[in-house]
């Protein structure tokens, strides 16, 4: 079981992971429309994931018996100045969600709820690697400038991103899945 605050920020981190999804969508038509289909491909993989994050949550709360309270989901962006103005923003997005993530372990914590902290765990250590994968791409777009080689090179690195999560919800997923 899970107490009534613990339930309500975890239902709070469900709107924010479907946010995610929905400003990683936005980045990735962005990018198609300025012909970055690499870039285009690395968001909505990026999307998959957060999809991901937000149904790992979902399944979660309803496993300790739980209620899910669906949130509206505000817009994003419609469009970006660029690639690095995309990337820059993605990390600050990350750099947030990072930050909700450690509010949410203060309450599991606080709360001695150790399943919900043990729970939690998988996202700390998610939001690492989200955020390094963030800076990486920045430092090479750095280093890029305004070379357009650089960047088409770029973009076919990120055009081999493929998914490494669950695509089909149609029959939930598991809360320790991931
Ligand atoms: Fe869910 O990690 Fe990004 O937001």
């Amino acid at each position: 079981m899970i107490s009534d605050k613990m339930n309500a920020a975890l239902n709070s981190q469900v709107t924010k992971e479907i946010y995610s999804a929905y400003l990683y969508m936005a980045m990735s038509s962005y990018s198609n429309s300025i012909g970055l289909k690499g870039f285009a491909n690395w968001f909505m993989v990026q999307y998959h994931e957060e999809m991901f994050h937000a149904m790992k949550l979902y399944e979660y709360i309803h496993s300790q018996s739980g209620a899910v309270a669906l949130k509206a989901i505000d817009e994003p962006p419609p469009a970006f100045e660029g690639p690095l103005d995309m990337m820059t923003k993605t990390l600050a997005h990350e750099q947030m969600v990072t930050r909700s993530i450690n509010d949410l372990m203060d309450i599991a914590i606080s709360e001695k709820d150790h399943a919900t902290r043990i729970f939690l765990q998988w996202y700390v250590t998610e939001q690492v690697e989200e955020e390094e994968n963030d800076n990486d791409i920045i430092d090479q777009l750095k280093l890029i400038k305004d070379n357009p080689q650089g960047l088409m090179m770029l973009d076919r690195e990120l055009a081999q991103r493929a998914a490494t999560v669950p695509l089909d919800f149609s029959k939930g997923v598991s809360a320790s899945e991931g």
